[in-house]
Parts: structure tokens; C-alpha cells; sequence
């Protein structure tokens, strides 16, 4: 008799190339849709175009422009121009920029339940509330995924959250995730797939699951999913896409890993408090703390019915005197229905500034808050200073609890506003692609136009079997990306050109870092748990190794950035003893011998502190594929090798 099986485990069954399904397995898996976004699709494309394939191999592939919309120089422009050029040249889609943030459009005009789905952004699970297997990933492993090869993962645990009940009014969708992230942290889904299922998923929208899919990327987890039911099913045919509905379910008795029972009844509205996804609090605990900024938008809560309730709360009210509002829809379809039927302008009735379809504030493109000022966002990530204020104070939560706090001017609980409010969403929405270009049958005559600050991708350098490197720094836990490599309208629009972005290494941290780096001629940074938590951007990668660094010395990393590490050739090397972290100092210069060799034969390194004449083990745990990667010197190289060879 066959087992029952969760849902991860059969759409992974479906979609497996080799490897077998047991704890702690490296898996291939075949890739049916990918996304890239600007900021990342940049690279992405340009590393598809040097694995030399004349089209992409996906049953589709979509390039989205979403992030850097500023324009505030020839870069992003040229970075679009580009990027559409490349999409038609290779048989992909075109998402122009104001059609909307990937994630948000991804969901409404292309994601699949039961398929998978490969995105060079963390928040490529949103796709999972609609019952698709989506994961976030560095942009070359999506190149490589564009060009028909395989994603490997090594075999997550699944993670079933079961939902009883009902939520209560006032309590959002948002509230499952907040209080997923008081219950795990930021670390708790590392090694995860978070399977939502059980009585009160169907009470929830397919908006509603991907807000809590879009936010597991906080949790470290692998990816969300949520079973695609008869809920799917209305919303693709309002979307006008029925026929991409199936039921994908798990089987009855299915068993999981771990579970965690979540009673929606029990919720009550929370917030996340500065500096972390996972500092959460009722928020009832912070009501009254002044606020001078609300922003509504991103791609965890920018549908039409997230800002059909934020109007309706608006209406015929204004937004406090000392308070900013700003919204960003999440496409160009929700902006488009929300003026057509007058939720639009009770917003900026009440005082709301609009801004386009994109990212916008989320990445720091603009609305930085004043010095030290509490923001209240709808956003799913408040890391320090990413707002664009050094000292932002940046709280996460509903729309609903933001659109009563930008009312109020202090954080406010929105069960303290009178009666709840009732939205009804359309039966059909305005499933309209005219933004988004489809490629031609042939590209080949298609010109692909580069701009001047479009740079070819620096390639890893081979690996040494002795190597000397600083320590340029010394990092505790749970650093994210945005502190390696911060973005902002002034560092985004640079992300083509790594010889130019590289300077802004670890600039939020440590200024002196891209010199230092440069002159030491080989360096090492050291983290501590989670390193390189957040976004999937593979320059803070890239951009560290061409400036010398050839290993991080970590406590633990996160799935992404260690991939990314290995994809450019740097060594994700693991503290063996906590004493080993606190003996070490910036400016220790270590060494590290029969390096290949410890590679290929798995083993542990020794490495010499030469300043403090110590000797430490560090733990270099590759799958056998990683091995491989890194001594061919990065993935690129490997890929060539695999994908020419017929290798799948
Ligand atoms: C983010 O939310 O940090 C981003 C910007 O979307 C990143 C991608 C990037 O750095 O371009 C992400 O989440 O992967
Ligand atoms: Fe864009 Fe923010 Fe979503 Fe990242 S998290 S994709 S920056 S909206």
C-alpha cells in the first residue's frame, strides 16, 4: 500500500531528476517556471547568456521589472532596455516596469498549482499561497534553471502549521505569520518547507495565504505552500485562468515532520517591532508610540483586497497631521480595479500618497522616515537602516493596523476603531497582459542593447590549495544581506556593475571594508548563526569575492547566501567550537592548507592563526555536487561543463 503523502513530498516526487527522498538528501529538481526581478535579473541573464543556449528551456520564464523604477540616472533605464532586449532574444516574458511587484503579478497571471517555480528574489514563495512549490534562489542558479537545468536542494523537513477556526475581525492573515515568527525566529524554518493545511485554510483567500507564504522567507524557510482547493479555484477564474486550476492536496493521514497548531480564533492583531521580523508583540503592548510614517505596500500585502479594506477604513476620515502615508499597489491590475472603483480615491481622499506599482520603499527606492521616527509598514522586513535612515525605528504589521495607525498618528489596534469593515471582492478581476511582452518564436535577429553600466560578471578565481586571508571582519548573528550589501537608490542602481557596486561591501557596517579588502589580498569575514539571512542577492557574493574574500568563517549560514557563497567560489567554512569565534579577531590573518584536498575528501580544515599562533578546526560540509562546484571554480564554470555534456 502506498504511503500517505504530504504535499510537499508529491510535488517534489513529481518534479524529481535524481537523488532520493531522505533526511538530509541533496535533491535535483526539475524547474518548471522561473522569475527574475531587475535587480537581480540583470546578473541572472547575464550568466544565462554565458552558458551560450539559444532559448530558455522552462515551460515559462518570466523578467520583471519592479525594483529599480527610480530612474534617477541612465542606469535603471538601460538596466530595463536591456533586460527587455534579453527577454525577447531568449524566448522569455517581459513584465514592464509599472505592471506591478513580481511576486504580486506572478500570483495573478502566471503561478501554477502543483508546479514548480524558481525565482532570483526570497520572496518567490509568495506563489506557494496558490498551492506552487516556489523558491527563492541567487540569480545564477536561476540561469542555470532558465538554460533546463536542475535546482538542488538538500531534502528540507517538512513543517505542517495547522489552522483551526477562523480569524476574528480586525485579525488578518498577517497575524499568522507574525506569530509564526514569535513562535520560531528568524532561524526556526531553516531546513524547512512550512506546509499549511487543516480546517481553517479555506476561511482564508488565496491573497491572504500568499501574505503568509510571501513572509516564511523570514522564517529561513526552504518555502511555504498551501493546498490549492476550491478557494484556487475562484481565484484563478476570476484571474480568468481556470484552466491552470487542479486540486493539489495531501493525502488523507499525511504525516509531517513537525507540526504546529495555530487557532486562527485565538490571533489578535501583532506587530513586529524594530529591528527584527521575529521581535513581535501584540499590538496592544506598543499602542500609542508616535508614528510619522505609514507605508502600505510590498509584495507581502498589496492586494486588491488588502487595500480595498485600507480605503474602507480610510473613507471619508484624513490621515493624521504628523503622519506620512504612503501606498504602493502591488500591480498594475490592483491599482487599475481600485481606481476604477473608487478605493483609490477614498485614499488619497484621506491624504494617502500613491506610488507606482513597485517595490518602492520596501528596497529603500525613496520614503526614507525622519531620523529616528517609528514607521509602521506593511512590508515584511524592518533590518536596520534599510528604510534609508541610519536610525529607522521600522514596525511591521497589517494593513489594517497600519491604516488605523496613519489615522491615529500612533501605533494603533484596530479593534479600537468602531465597527470592522466589510470588503466584497469581485467575482472577476481585470485579467488584462498588455504589460507584460511576450517573446518572439525566433529571437535570433533580436539585438540584445547593453549599456555602459552594464559590466561582464567577474568570474571566480581557481581555487588555491593553500590560502592566506585577514580577517576584515568580525560579525555576530543573524546578519543580512542588506548589511553586506546594502541596496537604496543609491547602491540599486549599480547592481550591474559589480567592479562599481563592490565598494559598498559591508559600508553600512564598516566603511573601510572594500579598501581593506583590496590591499589584505585575500581575506576572510567571520559571522556568527544565520550569516546572510534576507534577500536572495547573489552580489553579496559576487561582489566580496571580487574583492578578495576567499572565506567566510561562520556559525551558520543561511540556505541562500551559502549558496550563493559556493556559487562564486568563497568557502562557507563552520565554527566546530564556540570558544574559536570569541578568540578570533579582526585583522588575524589564518591559513589554510591542502585545501582541494580537504575538499574532495570531505574533510574538516585546519586552520593556523598565524597572529595569535593558534591552531582551530573548521567543518566545510559540501554535498558531493557543492564539492564539485567549488573546485570547478564557481558554478558558472561547472554549469558549462554539465549543461554542454548533456548532464541534466
Ligand atoms: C529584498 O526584499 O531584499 C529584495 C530586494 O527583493 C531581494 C532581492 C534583491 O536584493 O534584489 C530579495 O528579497 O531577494
Ligand atoms: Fe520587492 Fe520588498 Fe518584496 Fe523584496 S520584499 S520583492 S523589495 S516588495
Amino acid at each position: 500500500m502506498k504511503m500517505s503523502r504530504n504535499l510537499t513530498q508529491k510535488i517534489i516526487e513529481e518534479h524529481l531528476i535524481s537523488g532520493r527522498l531522505e533526511a538530509g538528501e541533496e535533491l535535483a529538481i526539475r524547474i518548471d517556471q522561473t522569475l527574475t526581478q531587475d535587480a537581480t535579473g540583470t546578473m541572472a541573464f547575464l550568466q544565462f547568456e554565458a552558458l551560450g543556449l539559444p532559448r530558455v528551456a522552462t515551460d515559462l520564464s518570466v523578467s520583471y521589472v519592479d525594483h529599480n523604477t527610480l530612474q534617477t540616472g541612465f542606469e535603471n533605464a538601460d538596466d530595463h532596455r536591456y533586460l527587455r532586449t534579453v527577454a525577447a532574444r531568449f524566448g522569455v516574458y517581459y513584465s514592464r516596469p509599472g505592471n506591478g511587484i513580481c511576486h504580486q503579478v506572478h500570483l495573478e497571471r502566471f503561478a501554477v498549482p502543483g508546479g514548480t517555480l524558481l525565482g532570483s528574489d526570497s520572496h518567490t514563495p509568495t506563489s506557494g499561497g496558490l498551492g506552487m512549490m516556489a523558491i527563492g534562489a541567487g540569480g545564477l542558479d536561476v540561469a542555470v534553471a532558465m538554460a533546463g537545468g536542475p535546482y538542488h536542494i538538500t531534502l528540507p523537513r517538512v513543517l505542517g502549521v495547522r489552522l483551526l477556526g477562523k480569524l476574528r475581525p480586525w485579525v488578518s492573515s498577517k497575524d499568522i505569520i507574525l506569530e509564526l515568527l514569535r513562535q520560531l525566529k528568524v532561524k526556526g524554518g531553516a531546513g524547512r518547507i512550512i506546509e499549511y493545511h487543516g480546517p481553517g485554510v479555506k476561511y482564508l483567500s488565496v491573497p491572504e495565504r500568499a501574505t503568509c507564504a510571501n513572509m516564511g522567507a523570514e522564517l529561513g524557510a526552504t518555502t511555504s505552500i498551501f493546498p490549492s482547493d476550491e478557494k484556487t479555484r475562484e481565484f484563478l477564474r476570476a484571474q480568468e485562468r481556470e484552466s491552470a486550476w487542479r486540486m493539489c492536496v495531501a493525502d488523507a493521514g499525511a504525516r509531517y515532520e513537525e507540526e504546529i497548531t495555530i487557532p486562527l480564533s485565538e490571533l489578535e492583531p501583532l506587530i513586529a517591532c524594530p529591528h527584527s521580523p521575529d521581535n513581535v508583540c501584540p499590538v496592544r503592548e506598543v499602542a500609542g508610540t508616535k508614528v510619522e510614517q505609514v507605508a502600505i505596500g510590498s509584495c507581502t500585502n498589496s492586494s486588491l483586497r488588502d487595500l480595498m479594506r485600507v480605503a474602507s477604513i480610510l473613507r471619508g476620515k484624513t490621515v493624521h497631521p504628523d503622519v506620512s502615508l504612503v501606498v504602493t499597489p502591488g500591480s498594475r491590475q490592483v491599482l487599475e480595479m481600485i481606481s476604477r472603483n473608487g478605493a483609490l480615491a477614498d485614499m488619497i481622499g484621506a491624504g494617502a500618497r500613491i506610488l507606482e506599482s513597485a517595490c518602492g520603499p520596501c528596497i529603500g527606492m525613496g520614503q526614507a522616515p525622519a531620523s529616528g521616527a517609528a514607521s509602521v509598514r506593511t512590508f515584511n522586513r524592518n533590518f536596520p537602516g534599510r528604510s534609508g535612515t541610519p536610525d529607522d525605528r521600522v514596525y511591521l504589521a497589517s494593513p489594517e493596523v497600519a491604516a488605523a495607525t496613519a489615522l491615529a498618528g500612533r501605533i494603533t489596534d484596530p479593534r479600537d476603531l468602531a465597527e470592522p469593515v466589510r470588503v466584497r471582492l469581485p467575482k472577476r478581476f481585470l485579467a488584462d497582459d498588455r504589460l507584460v511582452i511576450a517573446p518572439p518564436e525566433n529571437g535570433d535577429s533580436v539585438e540584445v542593447i547593453r549599456g555602459p553600466n552594464i559590466k561582464p560578471v567577474p568570474i571566480a578565481p581557481d581555487l588555491p590549495d593553500s590560502i592566506r586571508a585577514r580577517v576584515l571582519l568580525k560579525v555576530g548573528d543573524n546578519i543580512t544581506t542588506d548589511h553586506i550589501l546594502p541596496a537604496g537608490a543609491k547602491i540599486l542602481p549599480l547592481r550591474s556593475n559589480i567592479p562599481a557596486i563592490s565598494k559598498f561591501v559591508f559600508s553600512r557596517i564598516d566603511p573601510t571594508f572594500a579598501d581593506r579588502a583590496r590591499e589584505a589580498d585575500g581575506g576572510a569575514v567571520v559571522g556568527g548563526e544565520n550569516y546572510g539571512q534576507g534577500s536572495s542577492r547573489e552580489h553579496a557574493a559576487l561582489a566580496p569575492m571580487f574583492l578578495g574574500v576567499r572565506f567566510v568563517l561562520a556559525k551558520s549560514y543561511s540556505r541562500i547566501h551559502r549558496a550563493n557563497l559556493i556559487n562564486f567560489g568563497i568557502l562557507p567554512l563552520a565554527f566546530l567550537q564556540r570558544s574559536d569565534y570569541d578568540d578570533l579577531e579582526q585583522d588575524d590573518m589564518l591559513e589554510a592548507r591542502d585545501v582541494r584536498r580537504n575538499i574532495l575528501e570531505g574533510r574538516e580544515f585546519a586552520l593556523r592563526n598565524l597572529n595569535q599562533s593558534k591552531d582551530m578546526m573548521a567543518g566545510c560540509s559540501l554535498s558531493p555536487r557543492e564539492r564539485e562546484v567549488i573546485l570547478a571554480g564557481g558554478l558558472l564554470n561547472h554549469a558549462r561543463g554539465t549543461l554542454c555534456s548533456g548532464e541534466r
